[in-house]
């Protein structure tokens, strides 16, 4: 509910504009919610349309990305990337190749990145991009044909010192090394234009782990400072089975905990010893199979065709690591009656505001994806950091800023939060802390007439 004039005329003609964007009105609504005891307290927001500037993309391109399959039959996809905003550093975000990409997801991803970014206390604006193209069940050759398709039209738009991409859904180190490939060529320079790289050509120690890693750090100093607890020996269930969910059970396990359900978006698996990861990273990083192939390995652990139920499974932390609205009140509900403790995601907006409401009425702890999986992008500011010097750093350094970086988050935004809320809300002191930083930025910076 939005109950300031102001802030109700923005979200309102931004609904009226882009009444098709569903997932983006999702995500603004939740900020500007957070944000009217901030727009109350300083009238420069109003006076300057801060939020009218904040909720428009600085620039929103879509192209035709045209590529040949290897039978040399020829599809047409469509890209896009979202400068979103660069008020305090040149853009920042992934790409995402998924066949639900549309401009509203692109939007919403974007809009999201730009307070994420400004939370890791790095130098990043918001920017995100991708395409509908579906990398499921194509060759090595195919994935080649398209990336190369695709930067060649992304390449004029880009830049280290202007706009810098990096995997998300669909992208990972396969798909950043043709991309970056093909700039390279294109371009004919070597940068740090993208994150996510291999070890041998600036890719940064430590960015493969960094959102699930990131995310376990920032859940650890949650539960510790606010219930006095740890991973250790705590039930956990983990949604996706992509980069940022291995990686948040890796560090989970590693923390003391046991993983017991994980999913692709087929079904989920449940375990009761504990799932083995290994056999997680060989069927979904080598084979790029289904998580089903677990059972051939484990046959007394149960599988579920319906991955939305994962929620159902009993646990004491559960970490939403797959997509936007994957967790809904039904799921929030199960969560909370089973006596979860800790919910933090690592998706970018996994729960819809049905269960963040669930969540928020109840004492469950609730940690929004823009604080808690910053890991991932703020780790791409230490890339990008080591690009600039030329340099390397060990994986304990990486690995330590990191911690550092999530740690501070979390300080950062449950002070915010006991400033303008309840001290509970971690969702408002997230948005507002977010917010300030590229508000201030945008105030002194003028207005371009
Ligand atoms: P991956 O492509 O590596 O993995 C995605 C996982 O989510 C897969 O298990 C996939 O299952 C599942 N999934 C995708 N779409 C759906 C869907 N519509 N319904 C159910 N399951 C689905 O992506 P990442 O791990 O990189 O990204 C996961 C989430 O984390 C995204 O929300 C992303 O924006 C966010 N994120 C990623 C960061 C990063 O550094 N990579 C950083 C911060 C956030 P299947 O294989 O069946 O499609
Ligand atoms: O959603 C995200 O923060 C990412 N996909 C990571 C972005 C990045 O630039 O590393």
């Amino acid at each position: 509910m939005i109950n300031n004039n102001y802030v109700k005329k923005v979200y309102e003609d931004l609904c009226c504009k882009y009444s098709h964007e569903k997932e983006f009105l999702q995500a603004v609504q939740e900020v500007l919610e957070t944000l009217e005891p901030v727009v109350e307290k300083d009238p420069q927001i109003e006076k300057l349309a801060i939020l009218e500037r904040m909720v428009e993309p600085e620039r929103m391109i879509s192209f035709r990305v045209p590529w040949v399959d290897d039978n040399g039959n020829v599809h047409v996809n469509t890209g896009y990337r979202c400068q979103f905003n660069s008020a305090i550093g040149p853009y920042k975000g992934g790409l995402r190749f998924h066949p639900s990409v549309n401009q509203s997801v692109i939007k919403f991803l974007g809009f999201e990145q730009t307070f994420k970014n400004s939370l890791t206390g790095l130098a990043m604006g918001g920017g995100k991009g991708g395409s509908d193209f579906d990398p499921k069940g194509k060759s090595d050759m195919e994935i080649m044909r398209f990336c190369q398709s695709f930067m060649t039209e992304l390449y004029r738009h880009i830049g280290q010192f202007l706009d810098v991409p990096a995997g998300d859904i669909g992208v990972g180190k396969r798909e950043v090394g043709y991309m970056f490939g093909q700039y390279k060529r294109i371009a004919n320079e070597f940068t740090g234009v993208f994150t996510g790289k291999a070890l041998e050509f600036g890719g940064s120690l430590g960015r493969t782990e960094a959102t699930g890693y990131g995310l376990c750090y920032f859940t650890e100093k949650m539960i510790e400072t606010l219930r006095g607890t740890t991973f250790d020996d705590k039930k956990v269930i983990v949604s996706g089975s992509g980069n940022v969910a291995i990686y948040a059970a890796q560090k989970a396990i590693q923390l003391g905990a046991k993983v017991v359900a994980m999913s692709d978006s087929s079904g989920y698996i449940y375990h009761k010893n504990g799932i083995d990861l290994a056999v997680i990273k060989e069927i979904k990083e080598v084979r790029r199979g289904r998580i089903k192939e677990y059972l051939e390995t484990y046959p007394n652990a149960e599988y579920c065709d319906n991955c939305r139920e994962i929620w159902t499974v009993p646990c004491d932390i559960a970490l939403p690591c797959a997509t936007q609205n994957e967790l809904d009140e039904n799921g929030a509900k199960a969560l909370v009656a089973n006596g979860c403790i800790a919910v933090a995601e690592g998706a970018n907006m996994p729960s819809t505001p049905e269960a963040v409401e669930v969540f928020l009425g109840s004492d469950i702890l609730y940690a929004p994806g823009k604080a808690s999986n910053a890991g991932g992008v703020a780790t791409s500011g230490l890339e990008m950091s080591q690009n600039s010097l030329r340099l390397s750093w060990t994986f304990e350094e990486v690995d330590a800023r990191l911690k550092d970086i999530m740690e501070n988050i979390f300080d950062t935004i449950y002070e915010t939060s006991k400033k303008y809320a309840d001290g509970k809300n971690l969702v408002a002191g997230a948005n507002i802390a977010g917010f300030v930083k590229v508000c201030e930025a945008m105030k002194v910076q003028g207005i371009a007439y």
